[in-house]
């Protein structure tokens, strides 16, 4: 979905595009919290190592992965109860939220690509994100949003990137993705974008460029991806 026109996307020539779990918000613990207390609740154990399979995966198919860890077989009816379940559960968690759970720099980041008339997309596999977004005070940094509600395809399916794409009239090539899950590098790999990785270098490393988090990242060196 496209927002008011802050900017003259036309003058843009490059597309910046942000994940949101875990590359601008750490929700990552709470969709940890409450998919672990939902596994355990039927009888299924579930790891952090676990977890990291599930970064950027949708709601349904995080679902069915757990299922299939636990050996688990459930009707239609009880699919949808879990996951009404755990979406309650991981809201009561993000209606603490504000902006001081923005991650370090981010606001520094979306300021200067302001700042420098970039286009500036959310690509999200949460149907919670624009809530968040909200929430944390950042909704008005974002030329547009793409998020779980606007696409058939989960990462890492590349749906999501190359709408944010469509949405900010730029072509894919010179599209930037920020990154923090496996699943979500791949989809900007296969979107034929650069790929940067917010997080840890082995687990990333399918991605172009890998940073530990924001504060990482030089202006420099986005000066240069502007530029390139
Ligand atoms: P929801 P992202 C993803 O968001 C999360 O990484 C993933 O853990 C979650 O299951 C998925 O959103 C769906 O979230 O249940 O809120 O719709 O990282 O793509 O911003
Ligand atoms: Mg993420």
């Amino acid at each position: 979905m496209q927002l008011h026109i802050k900017k003259k996307l036309y003058m843009n020539k490059k597309g910046f595009i942000f994940d949101l779990d875990g590359v601008i918000v750490d929700t990552a613990k709470y969709h940890f919290l409450a998919w672990k207390k939902l596994a355990n609740s039927i009888g299924v154990d579930f790891s952090e190592a676990q977890n990291e399979q599930l970064k950027g995966v949708s709601r349904i198919k995080s679902l069915e992965m757990i299922l299939e860890w636990g050996n688990k077989k459930i009707n239609e009816e009880e699919f949808t109860a879990l996951m009404a379940k755990k979406n309650d559960d991981y809201l009561s968690h993000i209606a603490k939220m504000d902006a001081q759970e923005i991650l370090p720099d981010v606001p520094k980041v979306l300021d200067y690509l302001t700042q420098e008339k970039q286009a500036i997309s959310l690509g999200s596999a949460s149907k919670n994100a624009r809530m968040i977004l909200e929430k944390v005070h950042l909704i008005n940094q974002f030329d547009a949003i793409v998020d779980g509600n606007d696409v058939i395809k989960g990462k890492p399916n590349p749906e999501v990137f190359l709408k944010a794409a469509k949405e900010l009239n730029t072509a894919a090539k010179d599209c930037i993705v920020f990154e923090d899950s496996v699943a979500g590098v791949q989809a900007a790999n296969s979107a034929n974008m650069i790929s940067i990785g917010i997080g840890d270098k082995e687990i990333l490393h399918e991605a172009d460029y890998v940073f530990r988090g924001f504060t990482k990242i030089s202006t420099q060196f986005i000066e240069e991806l502007i530029r390139k």
